[in-house]
Protein backbone atom coordinates (compact mmCIF):
# COMPACT_ATOMS: atom_id res chain seq x y z
CA UNK A 1 0.00 0.00 0.00
CA UNK A 2 0.91 3.34 -0.42
CA UNK A 3 2.31 5.37 2.51
CA UNK A 4 -0.45 7.93 3.21
CA UNK A 5 1.28 11.55 2.84
CA UNK A 6 -0.91 14.32 2.51
CA UNK A 7 -0.11 18.10 1.36
CA UNK A 8 -1.39 21.27 2.39
CA UNK A 9 -1.11 24.80 1.06
CA UNK A 10 -2.22 27.56 2.23
CA UNK A 11 -1.41 31.12 0.70
CA UNK A 12 -0.35 34.00 3.00
CA UNK A 13 -2.66 36.73 3.34
CA UNK A 14 -4.19 35.88 -0.05
CA UNK A 15 -6.17 39.01 -0.83
CA UNK A 16 -3.97 41.46 0.57
CA UNK A 17 -0.83 39.84 -1.18
CA UNK A 18 -2.45 40.07 -4.67
CA UNK A 19 -3.13 43.84 -3.84
CA UNK A 20 0.39 44.27 -2.60
CA UNK A 21 1.93 42.65 -5.46
CA UNK A 22 -0.56 44.59 -8.45
CA UNK A 23 -0.46 47.75 -6.77
CA UNK A 24 3.63 48.59 -5.49
CA UNK A 25 2.96 51.68 -4.17
CA UNK A 26 1.66 49.66 -0.92
CA UNK A 27 4.92 48.10 -0.72
CA UNK A 28 5.69 48.22 3.61
CA UNK A 29 2.28 49.76 4.65
CA UNK A 30 -0.77 47.91 6.92
CA UNK A 31 -3.05 46.70 4.16
CA UNK A 32 -6.96 45.58 4.65
CA UNK A 33 -8.81 43.91 2.64
CA UNK A 34 -12.84 44.36 3.31
CA UNK A 35 -15.30 46.42 2.97
CA UNK A 36 -15.63 50.28 2.95
CA UNK A 37 -14.41 51.62 6.12
CA UNK A 38 -16.36 55.27 5.53
CA UNK A 39 -13.87 57.10 7.33
CA UNK A 40 -14.78 54.74 10.52
CA UNK A 41 -18.41 54.44 10.16
CA UNK A 42 -18.53 51.58 7.30
CA UNK A 43 -20.51 48.23 8.32
CA UNK A 44 -19.46 45.20 7.07
CA UNK A 45 -15.53 43.14 8.42
CA UNK A 46 -12.34 42.69 6.87
CA UNK A 47 -11.80 40.22 4.41
CA UNK A 48 -8.10 39.83 5.21
CA UNK A 49 -5.48 42.06 6.49
CA UNK A 50 -1.67 41.42 5.52
CA UNK A 51 0.70 40.29 8.34
CA UNK A 52 1.96 44.40 8.62
CA UNK A 53 -2.09 45.15 9.80
CA UNK A 54 -1.75 42.24 11.70
CA UNK A 55 0.54 43.47 14.00
CA UNK A 56 -2.24 46.25 14.81
CA UNK A 57 -4.34 43.23 15.85
CA UNK A 58 -6.47 43.21 12.52
CA UNK A 59 -7.58 40.38 10.91
CA UNK A 60 -10.30 37.93 8.90
CA UNK A 61 -13.96 39.00 10.03
CA UNK A 62 -12.85 42.41 12.66
CA UNK A 63 -15.57 44.88 12.19
CA UNK A 64 -14.22 47.38 9.90
CA UNK A 65 -15.41 50.09 11.82
CA UNK A 66 -12.84 48.73 14.41
CA UNK A 67 -9.98 48.36 12.40
CA UNK A 68 -9.86 51.70 11.21
CA UNK A 69 -9.64 52.56 14.97
CA UNK A 70 -6.65 50.44 15.56
CA UNK A 71 -5.56 51.69 12.44
CA UNK A 72 -6.10 55.55 13.76
CA UNK A 73 -4.67 54.94 16.83
CA UNK A 74 -1.47 53.76 15.50
CA UNK A 75 -0.99 56.12 13.28
CA UNK A 76 -1.57 58.75 16.08
CA UNK A 77 1.36 57.44 18.02
CA UNK A 78 3.73 57.71 14.71
CA UNK A 79 2.62 53.92 13.16
CA UNK A 80 2.22 54.13 9.07
CA UNK A 81 -0.97 55.18 7.25
CA UNK A 82 -3.13 51.89 6.75
CA UNK A 83 -4.55 51.18 3.34
CA UNK A 84 -8.39 50.07 2.89
CA UNK A 85 -9.15 48.44 0.17
CA UNK A 86 -12.45 47.44 -0.88
CA UNK A 87 -12.49 43.38 -1.62
CA UNK A 88 -13.95 41.74 -4.95
CA UNK A 89 -10.96 42.27 -7.29
CA UNK A 90 -11.11 39.75 -10.30
CA UNK A 91 -7.99 39.18 -9.44
CA UNK A 92 -7.77 36.95 -6.57
CA UNK A 93 -9.49 34.72 -9.12
CA UNK A 94 -7.30 34.70 -11.53
CA UNK A 95 -4.66 34.60 -9.37
CA UNK A 96 -5.60 31.22 -7.66
CA UNK A 97 -6.15 29.28 -10.88
CA UNK A 98 -2.26 30.58 -11.20
CA UNK A 99 -1.08 29.54 -8.11
CA UNK A 100 -3.29 26.14 -8.67
CA UNK A 101 -2.52 25.15 -12.21
CA UNK A 102 1.38 25.11 -10.93
CA UNK A 103 1.04 23.13 -7.85
CA UNK A 104 -1.44 20.67 -10.14
CA UNK A 105 1.61 20.51 -12.21
CA UNK A 106 3.90 18.48 -9.27
CA UNK A 107 0.71 16.80 -7.92
CA UNK A 108 -1.42 15.59 -10.13
CA UNK A 109 -3.92 14.73 -7.55
CA UNK A 110 -5.13 18.04 -5.12
CA UNK A 111 -8.52 18.89 -3.57
CA UNK A 112 -9.14 22.47 -4.07
CA UNK A 113 -10.63 23.40 -0.29
CA UNK A 114 -11.09 27.49 -1.11
CA UNK A 115 -9.90 29.96 -2.97
CA UNK A 116 -6.51 29.66 -1.69
CA UNK A 117 -6.16 26.35 -0.23
CA UNK A 118 -5.70 22.80 -1.55
CA UNK A 119 -4.53 19.53 -0.11
CA UNK A 120 -2.49 17.15 -1.87
CA UNK A 121 -1.99 13.80 -2.18
CA UNK A 122 2.01 13.12 -1.60
CA UNK A 123 1.51 9.64 -1.64
CA UNK A 124 3.50 9.15 -4.99
CA UNK A 125 6.38 10.59 -3.48
CA UNK A 126 6.68 7.55 -1.71
CA UNK A 127 8.56 9.00 1.70
CA UNK A 128 8.49 12.19 4.07
CA UNK A 129 12.10 13.13 3.16
CA UNK A 130 10.61 13.46 -0.99
CA UNK A 131 7.57 14.95 -0.39
CA UNK A 132 9.43 17.62 2.11
CA UNK A 133 11.81 18.28 -1.25
CA UNK A 134 8.74 18.97 -3.52
CA UNK A 135 7.46 20.98 -1.23
CA UNK A 136 10.41 23.28 -1.58
CA UNK A 137 10.30 23.23 -5.20
CA UNK A 138 6.50 24.18 -5.94
CA UNK A 139 7.18 26.74 -3.26
CA UNK A 140 9.81 28.04 -5.38
CA UNK A 141 8.07 27.79 -8.44
CA UNK A 142 4.94 29.41 -6.97
CA UNK A 143 6.91 32.21 -5.80
CA UNK A 144 8.58 33.09 -9.21
CA UNK A 145 6.19 32.82 -11.13
CA UNK A 146 3.08 34.44 -9.89
CA UNK A 147 5.27 36.63 -7.20
CA UNK A 148 2.75 35.30 -4.25
CA UNK A 149 4.23 33.63 -1.20
CA UNK A 150 1.94 30.01 0.11
CA UNK A 151 2.83 28.14 3.09
CA UNK A 152 2.66 24.16 3.00
CA UNK A 153 1.98 21.87 5.87
CA UNK A 154 2.74 17.79 5.44
CA UNK A 155 1.78 15.19 7.61
CA UNK A 156 -0.13 11.81 7.13
CA UNK A 157 -3.75 13.01 7.32
CA UNK A 158 -5.56 16.08 6.16
CA UNK A 159 -6.15 17.37 8.99
CA UNK A 160 -2.64 17.05 10.63
CA UNK A 161 -1.57 18.64 7.27
CA UNK A 162 -4.36 21.41 7.74
CA UNK A 163 -2.74 22.31 11.24
CA UNK A 164 0.87 22.26 9.86
CA UNK A 165 0.22 24.61 7.39
CA UNK A 166 -0.92 27.21 9.80
CA UNK A 167 1.96 26.37 12.17
CA UNK A 168 4.50 28.78 10.83
CA UNK A 169 3.19 31.59 8.22
CA UNK A 170 3.98 32.90 5.78
CA UNK A 171 6.29 31.64 3.55
CA UNK A 172 6.74 28.25 5.53
CA UNK A 173 7.01 24.51 5.09
CA UNK A 174 6.55 22.27 8.44
CA UNK A 175 6.79 18.51 8.13
CA UNK A 176 4.97 16.46 10.90
CA UNK A 177 6.25 12.83 10.67
CA UNK A 178 3.59 10.45 11.73
CA UNK A 179 6.02 9.34 15.12
CA UNK A 180 5.58 13.40 16.21
CA UNK A 181 1.50 14.14 15.35
CA UNK A 182 1.04 13.14 18.88
CA UNK A 183 3.70 15.54 20.21
CA UNK A 184 2.92 17.78 17.71
CA UNK A 185 -0.69 18.11 18.59
CA UNK A 186 -1.20 18.21 22.32
CA UNK A 187 0.07 21.13 23.20
CA UNK A 188 -2.24 23.17 20.71
CA UNK A 189 -5.26 24.85 21.73
CA UNK A 190 -8.27 23.04 21.39
CA UNK A 191 -9.59 25.52 18.92
CA UNK A 192 -6.82 24.39 16.48
CA UNK A 193 -8.70 21.49 15.45
CA UNK A 194 -10.62 22.15 11.94
CA UNK A 195 -14.41 21.94 12.36
CA UNK A 196 -13.97 23.36 16.22
CA UNK A 197 -15.56 26.54 15.57
CA UNK A 198 -16.40 29.38 18.54
CA UNK A 199 -19.64 26.83 19.74
CA UNK A 200 -17.30 23.86 20.63
CA UNK A 201 -14.39 25.57 21.78
CA UNK A 202 -17.37 26.86 24.29
CA UNK A 203 -18.39 23.54 24.94
CA UNK A 204 -15.11 22.59 25.62
CA UNK A 205 -14.13 25.38 27.54
CA UNK A 206 -17.14 24.28 30.08
CA UNK A 207 -15.18 21.20 30.26
CA UNK A 208 -12.70 22.65 31.72
CA UNK A 209 -10.43 21.38 28.19
CA UNK A 210 -8.40 24.08 26.79
CA UNK A 211 -5.68 22.15 24.63
CA UNK A 212 -5.95 19.36 22.78
CA UNK A 213 -4.02 16.94 25.01
CA UNK A 214 -7.23 18.40 28.02
CA UNK A 215 -9.22 17.20 25.33
CA UNK A 216 -7.36 13.79 25.26
CA UNK A 217 -8.73 12.75 28.04
CA UNK A 218 -11.77 12.26 27.55
CA UNK A 219 -13.37 9.13 26.00
CA UNK A 220 -15.33 9.13 22.98
CA UNK A 221 -18.96 8.44 24.83
CA UNK A 222 -18.45 11.39 26.81
CA UNK A 223 -17.61 13.35 23.83
CA UNK A 224 -20.91 12.15 22.41
CA UNK A 225 -22.43 13.33 25.49
CA UNK A 226 -21.10 16.80 24.81
CA UNK A 227 -21.11 17.09 21.21
CA UNK A 228 -23.80 14.87 19.97
CA UNK A 229 -22.79 13.10 16.62
CA UNK A 230 -19.98 14.69 16.27
CA UNK A 231 -18.54 13.30 18.85
CA UNK A 232 -16.99 10.48 17.55
CA UNK A 233 -15.13 12.12 14.76
CA UNK A 234 -13.96 14.94 17.53
CA UNK A 235 -12.48 12.19 19.88
CA UNK A 236 -10.65 11.01 16.25
CA UNK A 237 -9.59 14.20 15.41
CA UNK A 238 -8.14 15.25 18.85
CA UNK A 239 -5.98 12.02 18.25
CA UNK A 240 -4.98 13.14 15.07
CA UNK A 241 -6.97 10.15 13.23
CA UNK A 242 -8.37 11.42 10.03
CA UNK A 243 -8.81 9.19 7.34
CA UNK A 244 -10.12 11.49 4.73
CA UNK A 245 -8.86 10.79 1.14
CA UNK A 246 -7.72 13.70 -0.91
CA UNK A 247 -10.09 13.46 -3.30
CA UNK A 248 -9.97 15.88 -6.40
CA UNK A 249 -12.73 18.78 -6.37
CA UNK A 250 -14.06 19.93 -9.10
CA UNK A 251 -17.78 19.01 -8.82
CA UNK A 252 -17.45 18.55 -5.40
CA UNK A 253 -16.62 22.11 -5.33
CA UNK A 254 -18.14 23.67 -2.82
CA UNK A 255 -20.16 26.75 -3.37
CA UNK A 256 -19.94 30.29 -5.25
CA UNK A 257 -21.60 33.05 -3.80
CA UNK A 258 -22.36 36.57 -2.75
CA UNK A 259 -23.38 38.29 0.52
CA UNK A 260 -24.34 42.67 1.16
CA UNK A 261 -24.63 44.63 4.10
CA UNK A 262 -26.96 47.07 3.90
CA UNK A 263 -26.24 50.34 4.54
CA UNK A 264 -29.31 50.68 6.66
CA UNK A 265 -31.24 48.14 7.95
CA UNK A 266 -33.92 47.90 5.60
CA UNK A 267 -37.46 46.19 4.94
CA UNK A 268 -38.05 47.53 1.40
CA UNK A 269 -38.22 44.72 -0.64
CA UNK A 270 -37.59 46.54 -3.94
CA UNK A 271 -34.27 47.41 -2.42
CA UNK A 272 -33.51 43.77 -1.34
CA UNK A 273 -34.17 42.62 -4.96
CA UNK A 274 -32.45 45.02 -6.78
CA UNK A 275 -29.53 44.20 -4.54
CA UNK A 276 -30.06 40.42 -5.06
CA UNK A 277 -30.32 41.22 -8.70
CA UNK A 278 -26.72 42.56 -8.42
CA UNK A 279 -25.65 39.57 -6.87
CA UNK A 280 -27.23 37.00 -9.29
CA UNK A 281 -25.17 38.49 -12.24
CA UNK A 282 -21.77 38.32 -10.18
CA UNK A 283 -22.33 34.76 -9.02
CA UNK A 284 -23.37 33.78 -12.74
CA UNK A 285 -20.22 35.74 -14.21
CA UNK A 286 -18.00 33.41 -11.38
CA UNK A 287 -19.76 30.53 -12.55
CA UNK A 288 -18.51 30.84 -15.67
CA UNK A 289 -15.27 32.18 -15.01
CA UNK A 290 -14.86 28.81 -12.90
CA UNK A 291 -15.46 27.06 -16.34
CA UNK A 292 -18.96 25.95 -14.53
CA UNK A 293 -21.90 25.46 -16.51
CA UNK A 294 -24.87 25.20 -14.14
CA UNK A 295 -25.31 24.24 -10.52
CA UNK A 296 -28.20 22.72 -8.37
CA UNK A 297 -28.97 24.00 -5.03
CA UNK A 298 -29.77 28.00 -4.55
CA UNK A 299 -29.01 29.11 -0.95
CA UNK A 300 -30.42 32.10 0.62
CA UNK A 301 -29.15 33.71 4.10
CA UNK A 302 -30.51 36.91 5.71
CA UNK A 303 -29.60 38.50 8.58
CA UNK A 304 -31.67 40.48 10.53
CA UNK A 305 -30.93 43.90 12.61
CA UNK A 306 -31.00 41.75 16.12
CA UNK A 307 -27.95 39.90 13.63
CA UNK A 308 -30.05 36.99 13.93
CA UNK A 309 -29.37 34.78 11.04
CA UNK A 310 -31.97 32.27 8.70
CA UNK A 311 -30.80 30.17 5.42
CA UNK A 312 -33.07 28.83 3.14
CA UNK A 313 -31.97 26.66 0.81
CA UNK A 314 -33.38 24.77 -2.38
CA UNK A 315 -32.08 22.06 -4.33
CA UNK A 316 -33.83 21.53 -7.63
CA UNK A 317 -34.58 17.77 -9.22
CA UNK A 318 -32.60 19.56 -12.49
CA UNK A 319 -29.78 21.89 -13.03
CA UNK A 320 -30.42 25.49 -13.96
CA UNK A 321 -27.99 28.19 -15.69
CA UNK A 322 -29.64 31.45 -16.59
CA UNK A 323 -30.35 34.74 -14.72
CA UNK A 324 -33.98 34.23 -15.32
CA UNK A 325 -33.84 30.90 -13.59
CA UNK A 326 -31.85 32.04 -11.15
CA UNK A 327 -33.74 34.66 -10.17
CA UNK A 328 -36.77 32.77 -9.81
CA UNK A 329 -35.59 30.34 -7.55
CA UNK A 330 -34.09 33.01 -5.20
CA UNK A 331 -37.19 35.23 -5.48
CA UNK A 332 -39.24 32.21 -4.13
CA UNK A 333 -36.82 31.91 -1.17
CA UNK A 334 -36.67 35.22 -0.61
CA UNK A 335 -40.64 36.17 -0.03
CA UNK A 336 -41.19 34.50 2.75
CA UNK A 337 -39.40 36.75 4.98
CA UNK A 338 -41.53 39.69 3.32
CA UNK A 339 -45.02 37.88 4.94
CA UNK A 340 -45.85 37.63 8.40
CA UNK A 341 -45.35 33.88 8.46
CA UNK A 342 -41.74 33.76 7.48
CA UNK A 343 -41.10 37.03 9.31
CA UNK A 344 -43.34 37.52 11.95
CA UNK A 345 -41.91 40.34 14.10
CA UNK A 346 -41.22 42.61 10.97
CA UNK A 347 -37.97 42.52 11.26
CA UNK A 348 -35.43 44.75 8.96
CA UNK A 349 -32.81 42.87 6.86
CA UNK A 350 -29.03 43.92 7.73
CA UNK A 351 -27.37 41.36 5.35
CA UNK A 352 -28.51 39.63 2.03
CA UNK A 353 -26.51 36.51 0.21
CA UNK A 354 -26.79 34.44 -2.11
CA UNK A 355 -25.28 31.16 -2.81
CA UNK A 356 -25.29 28.45 -5.41
CA UNK A 357 -24.00 24.94 -4.49
CA UNK A 358 -23.57 21.19 -6.59
CA UNK A 359 -22.12 22.75 -9.47
CA UNK A 360 -21.43 21.17 -12.83
P1 LIG B 1 -7.28 32.56 4.72
O1 LIG B 1 -6.36 31.56 4.11
O2 LIG B 1 -8.06 32.15 5.93
O3 LIG B 1 -6.47 33.86 5.13
P2 LIG B 1 -5.29 34.59 4.37
O4 LIG B 1 -4.82 33.83 3.19
O5 LIG B 1 -5.70 35.99 4.09
O6 LIG B 1 -4.17 34.66 5.47
P3 LIG B 1 -3.22 33.48 6.02
O7 LIG B 1 -1.83 33.92 5.68
O8 LIG B 1 -3.45 33.43 7.49
O9 LIG B 1 -3.63 32.23 5.32
O10 LIG B 1 -8.34 33.05 3.66
C1 LIG B 1 -8.01 33.23 2.29
C2 LIG B 1 -8.74 34.42 1.71
O11 LIG B 1 -10.15 34.26 1.86
C3 LIG B 1 -8.40 35.72 2.39
O12 LIG B 1 -7.26 36.34 1.84
C4 LIG B 1 -9.64 36.54 2.20
C5 LIG B 1 -10.75 35.52 2.13
N1 LIG B 1 -11.48 35.50 3.43
C6 LIG B 1 -12.59 36.32 3.59
O13 LIG B 1 -12.99 37.02 2.66
N2 LIG B 1 -13.23 36.33 4.80
C7 LIG B 1 -12.81 35.56 5.88
O14 LIG B 1 -13.42 35.60 6.97
C8 LIG B 1 -11.65 34.72 5.69
C9 LIG B 1 -11.14 33.87 6.83
C10 LIG B 1 -11.03 34.73 4.47
MG1 LIG C 1 -4.42 31.80 3.35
Amino acid sequence: MEKRIVGHVDMDAFFASVEERDKPYLKGLPVIVGSDPKGGMGRGVVSTANYKARELGIGSALPIRKAWELCENSRKTGGDRCVFITSGSRGYGLASSEVFSIVHKWVPNISRASIDEAYLDLGFCKSFKEAKKLAVELKKEIKNKTKLTCTIGISNSRMVAKIASGYKKPDGLTVILPRNVDKFLRPLPIRSVPGIGEKNEKIFHRLGVKTIDDAQQYSWEELQNAFGKHGFSIWEHVRGIDERKVESSREKRKSIGKHHTFAKDTNDIKKVAKTMGKQIRLILNEVRTQGFKEFRTVVLTVRFDDFTTVTRSLTLPSAISTITQLELKSTKLLLPFFETAGNPANKAIRLIGIRVEKLN
